[in-house]
């Protein structure tokens, strides 16, 4: 089935400088935004120790704003713009098929122009809706035109990681898709499923309604709508930091990839089982039966599969490093990793905390558990070790090696480097533990809890002091970070051609196209049937609420 070992055609392919220049311009785009979202961060933090800075914040008019601000650029403009870089730049090296650069350009362009449309929206208080943007609360339409234009060119990235994966087939048609083509395919296709509901109910509903176009939108009909997206969405964030986990990591513990076929099965079960799961996030939502509510909760179990077989083949490739490098024992490889490079160890502190956040999504999951925990602080505190953690940490590892193979510059300062990730993980897990342990207190989330009157929350000082001090260790991480990241670019020692850091693509195998291998890369029957699971999962619902319609108009309670 397989022939020799082959490195990639594009690892020591001639330098694709105008590919580099859009990759690094999505790189830095998306991190500015983080950069913005993440130095809000610790008000949050604050205020959940009790300590209300907003009042005498003259550049925020409320609590909501910031919020609104902190996850729209974080969650969703900082992932999308990381994503494109990802996975444009690796498929088109991987394969060594040239990107269509007048296309990548304007799908940025149209990108960049939604996240400023958006950007004012929020700064001049018309949208304080948070990133979730839940209907009544209305924003103004520029904030929903510039989502939907962010939406519009992550299809484009989208449309274009598929097309120079069909230029390689059209070309090699008895080779399967390389590795890490694969994974950007499947995270695509899967992203592709999932953006039908944001934009139905953006261009559908939320923009007309708030042009004052349509008088009413259904609250339910919507939030069913936002989480047919919003629960994949978390997948789209999280499976570019997976093609590094899975296709730079082994190569940098000096291991190699477990195994190619568990790999792409992941990925496609990810394809499968990412969006059919919405209603995890609505079990305590009226108009949807608890039986449809039952289905997801198990195939959101489903979902966590393909991550359980990640934790295990990606732990097996790092054993593997770790053992080469004379490591002895069950445990004693893990010290042999090359723990004093920042762009290993960032990535390793992700997947830590990744065990974390996973065991928790699985409470979330359980139907009979969530309710105990929905709408409190436990829910951010999970999704900042999933996202805030394993997904942005990740982020930071790759940057320090992929800024100075972008830019020709030396990373500005190991050791700068080796702190950022080191207080971030730190900052991150305290975080976790305050606002996991606030949760079961059943204090709220999305609340400005430091300006409830004296005793509300009394008894729970010790899980408020760890989100306190939490705040104050991620400034000092988003400090060192970005000091890292902005020194690299612009003070950076200038490296040749020949020092600039190549990609770590594990050594990968020449797959032919046949048997199993030939299933698994038929990824458009594999996205039917993904589709048809989609819509047996939604359409008995969504029908109903379509017909049964009840139209609420615009509330604006700032
Ligand atoms: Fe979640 C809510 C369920 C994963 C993000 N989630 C959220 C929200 C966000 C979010 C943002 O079922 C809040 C949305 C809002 O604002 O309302 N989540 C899950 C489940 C998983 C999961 C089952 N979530 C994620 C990921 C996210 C994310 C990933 C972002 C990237 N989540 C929920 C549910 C809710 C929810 C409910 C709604 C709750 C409510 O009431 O509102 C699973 O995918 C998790 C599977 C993960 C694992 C862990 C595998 C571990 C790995 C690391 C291995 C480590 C190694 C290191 C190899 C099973 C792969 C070894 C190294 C050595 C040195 C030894
Ligand atoms: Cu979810």
């Amino acid at each position: 089935m397989t022939t020799a070992t082959a490195t990639p055609a594009s690892a020591t392919a001639a330098s694709t400088h105008p590919e580099r220049r859009v990759t690094f311009a999505f790189l830095i785009t998306g991190f500015s935004a983080l950069l913005l979202g993440a130095l809000l961060g610790p008000l949050q933090a604050l205020n959940y120790a009790g300590i209300d800075l907003y009042s005498q914040l003259g550049f925020l008019k409320s609590y909501y704003q910031g919020l609104t601000l902190h996850g729209v650029l974080n969650a969703l403009v900082f992932t999308t713009y990381l994503n494109a870089a990802i996975l444009l730049y690796f498929p088109a090296r991987e394969l060594g098929v040239p990107m269509n650069l007048p296309f990548v350009w304007t799908a940025y362009g149209v990108m960049t122009g939604g996240l400023a449309t958006c950007a004012v929206a929020i700064i001049s208080n018309t949208s304080s809706v948070l990133y979730t943007f839940y209907p009544p609360l209305s924003g103004h339409w520029g904030f929903y035109l510039g989502l939907a234009l962010v939406v519009v060119a992550s299809l484009m990235v989208a449309f274009e990681t598929l097309r120079m994966r069909a230029v390689f087939k059209r070309a090699n048609p008895e080779r399967v898709t390389p590795i890490v083509t694969y994974m950007a395919v499947m995270t695509q296709l899967m992203w592709i499923l999932a953006s039908v509901g944001i934009v139905v109910e953006v261009v559908v509903f939320l923009l007309p309604w708030s042009m004052g176009l349509i008088s009413g939108v259904d609250p339910a009909l919507a939030r069913t709508l936002f989480w047919w997206t919003g629960h994949p969405i978390v997948y789209y964030w999280l499976l570019p930091a997976y093609i590094s986990w899975y296709a730079f990591m082994p190569k940098q513990a000096g291991g190699e990839l477990a195994s190619d076929s568990l790999t792409r099965l992941a990925f496609l079960m990810f394809l499968m089982f990412s969006t059919p799961v919405g209603f995890h996030h609505q079990f305590t939502d009226p108009g949807i039966s608890a039986g449809w509510k039952m289905v997801h909760s198990l195939l959101t179990m489903f979902v966590g599969i393909p991550s359980l077989i990640t934790a295990f083949t990606v732990a097996a490739s790092l054993e593997l490093g770790g053992k080469r490098a004379g490591g002895r024992g069950v445990f004693g490889w893990i010290g042999k990793l090359p723990w004093n490079e920042p762009a290993f160890a960032a990535q390793v502190l992700a997947m830590i905390a990744f065990i974390f956040g996973g065991a928790g999504g699985i409470v979330n999951a359980s139907f009979n558990l969530d309710p105990l925990i929905n709408d409190t602080a436990w829910i951010p505190g999970h999704f900042h070790l999933t996202v805030g953690t394993a997904v942005t940490l990740t982020f930071f590892g790759m940057s320090f090696w992929l800024v100075p193979h972008l830019t020709g510059r030396r990373l500005f300062s190991k050791s700068m480097a080796m702190a950022s990730s080191w207080t971030w993980f730190v900052g991150m897990m305290f975080f976790a533990v305050g606002m996991h342990w606030q949760g079961l207190y059943a204090v709220p989330r999305r609340a400005l809890v430091s300006a409830a009157p004296e005793g509300t929350y009394a008894g729970m000082i010790v899980p408020q002091v760890l989100t306190g001090i939490s705040g104050v260790i991620l400034l000092i991480a988003v400090v060192l970070y970005f000091t890292v990241l902005f020194g690299t670019i612009f003070a950076g020692q200038r490296l040749t051609e020949q020092q600039r850091p190549a990609i770590p693509f594990v050594d990968a195998v020449e797959l032919r196209s046949i048997g199993v291998l030939r299933l698994l890369d038929t990824v458009w029957g594999w996205f039917i049937l993904a589709a048809i699971l989609v819509a047996v999962a939604y359409l008995p619902t969504l029908i109903e609420m379509f017909t049964n319609q009840v139209g609420i108009r615009p509330y604006r309670l700032w």
